[in-house]
């Protein structure tokens, strides 16, 4: 590709479109460790494909002992757009993090392009990815496993299978089932879905990171497209995925499917305290002397009220929720006046057929498919998350 194609294609959201303090249009984020024999072929190819005064290369680098950072320093040396960014080797995810954070904060980078420093991924393809953020996706994701893309025949069986898996695991447990390639560490994100990713707050020391970054960017919103590329087996230097990186992906992968489940958990220990104040206040008021029929709908209103502010904030505190707290409040209301006639309905009907059984028995009986109700109508609609409001997941396919 001829370095004007790529050099248009590298200027994604438009100059100034993200405020004019903005320096760099795209940042490439490269992590290195022991990739002396390719970090300086790598940033020649780089800086002659992408010759554009806004673009900007950072490699992060992990105090590799085969000199990676000295041929950066090289580098940087001739060309003010070339950085080096050294830390503690804990891992490619914290590396990733730590450069990405960078590469935002301070190179004020409207879009970055993470990618390996092995050849694996081919530096052309980035424009390809980049053309794709230019005409509109938030992430352009380089994909082995859509049509037109492919994996080298030279990687080894264990290697490939273990893509394989990672991507099936991928999709059955943590829910990514709209990307072909969730293991991917090949993409152009815009610096607006990093953002609201909060990828600075990511705890991920590994390789589990592209899958973890992945997860967050559809659950914030953001409109993922897969690019087919072709993934060559590395000339030079050697692999340093390892057994501990395994061992995160698959912990990090049920944390994620956990996560999903520990909503319903919450919930439940939520009903449990709403159910306790009900009965409580329930008991209370018919020792005050107050009519069953009377104090059976004040104990589920209070209950409602209280159950309102512990969902808001703890259950589903943690979600980008669909309005204002206030039409929460309403839609929370509406659910409650219909849950609230069918626990007092229940009672009431109890109460006429078995007058002989205690009240507050009863009452509970009532509780029981109230909060059946409540839970499916405030899920699914008064604490809706904002990515299910938009229908069809953000995401397209080649
Ligand atoms: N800074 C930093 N970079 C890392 C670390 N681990 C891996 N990398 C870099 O991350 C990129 C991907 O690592 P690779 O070892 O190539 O992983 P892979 O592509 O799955 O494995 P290969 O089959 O060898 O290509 C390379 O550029 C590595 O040098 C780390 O702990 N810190
Ligand atoms: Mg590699």
């Amino acid at each position: 590709m001829k370095g004007d194609e790529a050099n248009s294609a590298a200027n994604p959201v438009g100059a100034g479109q993200l405020g004019a303090a903005a320096k760099t249009d795209v940042c490439f984020v490269i992590p290195t460790y022991n990739e002396a024999d390719n970090i300086g072929p790598m940033l020649r190819r780089l800086t002659e494909l992408y010759p554009s005064p806004g673009t900007a290369f950072l490699v992060v680098d992990d105090g590799s002992p085969d000199g990676t950072a000295a041929t950066v320093r090289a580098f940087a040396a001739a060309d003010d757009r070339v950085h080096l960014l050294e830390g503690v080797r804990l891992g490619l995810g914290d590396a990733y993090v730590r450069g990405i954070t960078h590469a935002l904060a301070v190179l004020g980078a409207e879009a970055v392009v993470q990618m390996d420093a092995d050849f694996s991924h081919d530096p052309a393809d980035a424009a390809r990815l980049l053309a794709r953020l230019a005409a509109g996706a938030d992430v352009a994701l380089g994909s082995r496993y859509v049509v037109g893309g492919g994996l080298d025949r030279r990687w080894s069986l264990w290697r490939r299978g273990l893509s394989r898996w990672g991507n099936t695991l991928a999709h059955w447990i943590a829910g990514l089932r709209q990307v072909r390639d969730c293991t991917s560490g090949f993409k152009a994100i815009k610096a607006a879905a990093l953002q609201a990713a909060q990828v600075g707050e990511m705890q991920v020391q590994g390789y589990a990171f592209q899958v973890m970054l992945l997860h967050r960017l559809l659950r914030t919103g953001a409109e993922v497209v897969e690019e087919p590329i072709y993934f060559r087996e590395r000339e030079r230097g050697s692999t340093k995925l390892g057994w501990r990186d395994v061992l995160e992906f698959f912990l990090q992968l049920w944390q994620l499917r956990m996560g999903r489940h520990r909503v319903i958990v919450k919930f439940g220990c939520t009903g449990l305290v709403g159910a306790v104040v009900n009965l409580g206040t329930f008991q209370l008021l018919l020792l005050l002397g107050v009519h069953k029929f009377l104090a059976s709908p004040i104990a589920t209103e209070i209950s409602i009220v209280c159950n309102f502010f512990i969902n808001n904030y703890w259950t589903f505190g943690g979600r980008q929720m669909v309005g204002n707290k206030r039409s929460r409040g309403l839609r929370y209301n509406l659910v409650a006046l219909f849950t609230l006639s069918v626990s007092y309905g229940v009672f009431v009907g109890l109460s006429l057929l078995f007058p002989e059984v205690a009240p507050v028995l009863l009452q509970a009986c009532g509780i029981a498919p109230a909060a059946l109700l409540n839970y499916i109508l405030h899920f699914y609609w008064t604490f809706r998350e904002k990515e299910e409001e938009a229908g069809a997941p953000a995401f397209s396919r080649q």
